[in-house]
């Protein structure tokens, strides 16, 4: 945005001279203005669900300029890893050697991190780690987790929102013999649903090109897709599925919940399942992370649709929640009888004991001018080259996210673990049901200070960073090293 402009929808003339103070509560009030999603009536869910196709190991994952149908009639160019936007869905199990070649057919780098999983540094697609155009990567790892669902999606500085939005994301699921032996609705009744807000052009192509107001708050897209699929429905049976959310957005918050009103069953987040279901009507689910839940069709009549949606919610910053829009419908068109039963308990958690050090990480925008606010961490935007926390190898430390002094909600990821969330003090004052498990990224909205539990267990440099991917990318991120 130009700053005549800026200054203008702040109703402040050019000449105005402002304290970093009262600029910043312009900020806030000037975030009204974010893009929110067009409203899309109960009939306009026309297009079919597409459902990624599942890779085993082994096969090549490559970037490229792909063709696909968003939301004009007619194919646009797009990035992915496959066919169309997105990637495939990985499978894998927990205890596997996983090998998979990555060919970078891109005309720019790219890299690849794999969000959730704790696997060595040289791996885990840091930064530092460029796979230039027309080159390729062999990533190896052994898969030692629990069952969860993490995700892939490339991680370079100052280029991860445009490649992301671009297209350039897919799932990466954990199963086990344990997971198995719950017997959760499985194949076609075990759904994943990729959300993503984006802007489209005029002639339907995807329009990333953040405004200064974009990156101090995020992008928010008006068109709200599932799986690259505009306008979505499935056509459901008559009993429980599963569903597996990732939000991809860059920084839209989702209040999931159900147009019926109905309870859903949350059992597991990120990258690990719940002791027991937790039976909700709603949740947040911030930018990064994961939900695993089921969703019990069994009593809706044939010909009936319920619309998964996000409600209004509030204290997330800007216009953030200040609407509530439908996602996708589910269509209920099939009967069908199901003998699943709720397990009463799921996988057993174990809360990590004892800890030899807390950090904090205070989260805050810095003015860098009249116009322009830095997301920080600690006061500092990322430097490739600098070490900004040592950690040292086996350690079990708590890491505490200060949000009070932030006017932002940001959902904070670390690389190299997954953690236990301890406690949210201030804002929403609770741990969320789907927090009751190992996450990897966790909401911090204004005025919260969330304080988490982890093992470092991988030697080498990793990252902290905002998810907010305008933010990540504004550089809202840190290096930290396990020596
Ligand atoms: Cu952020």
């Amino acid at each position: 945005m130009k700053r005549q402009t800026f200054l203008k929808n702040l109703g402040l003339s050019s000449l105005a001279v402002l304290s970093s103070e009262s600029l910043l509560s312009s900020c806030m009030e000037n975030r009204n203005m974010n893009v929110m999603p067009q409203t899309v009536k109960d009939g306009e869910f026309v297009n079919a669900l597409k459902i990624p196709e599942i890779f085993t190991p082994g096969s090549t994952l490559s970037a490229q300029i792909t063709q696909d149908i968003l939301v004009k009639a007619s194919s646009i160019s797009v990035y992915g890893y496959h066919s169309g936007l997105l990637g495939p869905t990985f499978k894998v199990k927990n205890g596997q050697n996983v090998i998979i070649p990555f060919q970078n057919s891109l005309k720019e780098a790219s890299n690849v991190h794999w969000h959730g999983l704790v696997i060595p540094s040289n791996m885990d697609g840091h930064p530092d780690h460029v796979i230039e155009s027309n080159k390729n990567f062999i990533f190896q790892f052994t898969i030692d987790q629990q069952a969860g669902i993490n995700w892939y999606h490339p991680h370079l500085h100052m280029h991860t929102g445009i490649q992301v939005n671009k297209g350039l994301a897919g799932m990466f699921i954990v199963e086990s013999d344990e997971e198995n032996a719950l017997k959760l609705p499985s194949d076609g009744y075990d759904v994943p649903l990729v959300i993503q807000d984006k802007r489209f052009n005029a002639d339907g192509t995807i329009n990333y090109n953040p405004s200064q107001m974009d990156i101090m708050t995020g992008y928010f897209g008006d068109n709200v897709l599932v799986n690259g699929t505009s306008k979505p429905y499935l056509e459901v049976s008559t009993r429980f599925y599963r569903f597996r959310v990732l939000n991809g957005s860059s920084a839209r918050i989702y209040n999931l919940a159900l147009s019926n009103g109905a309870d859903f069953y949350i059992i597991g987040s990120d990258s690990g399942m719940l002791a027991q279901p937790e039976k909700v009507k709603n949740t947040l689910l911030g930018p990064g992370e994961r939900l695993d839940f089921l969703i019990d069709f069994s009593r809706i009549k044939i010909g009936e649709k319920v619309h998964l949606n996000s409600e209004k919610f509030t204290n997330m910053g800007g216009s953030q929640g200040g609407q509530s829009f439908k996602i996708i419908s589910f269509n209920v068109t099939i009967q069908a009888t199901d003998s699943f039963k709720m397990p009463a308990s799921l996988i057993p958690f174990s809360s990590i004991q004892g800890s030899s050090k807390t950090r904090t990480f205070t989260l805050s925008m810095r003015m860098v001018n009249m116009n322009r606010g830095m997301n920080t961490i600690n006061g500092k935007v990322f430097k490739a080259d600098r070490i900004d926390e040592t950690v040292n190898f086996g350690a079990t430390e708590i890491w505490e996210f200060d949000n009070t002094a932030g006017i932002e909600p940001h959902p904070m990821h670390v690389h190299g673990v997954t953690f236990q969330v301890l406690s949210r003090t201030g804002g929403r004052n609770k741990i969320e049901p789907h927090e009751k498990t190992w996450k990897d990224t966790v909401l911090v909205g204004p005025n919260e200070r969330i304080k988490v539990v982890m093992n470092f267990s991988q030697k080498g440099k990793f990252l902290v960073h905002c998810h907010n991917l305008e933010h990540e990318d504004d550089g809202m991120m840190l290096n930290f090293e396990v020596v």
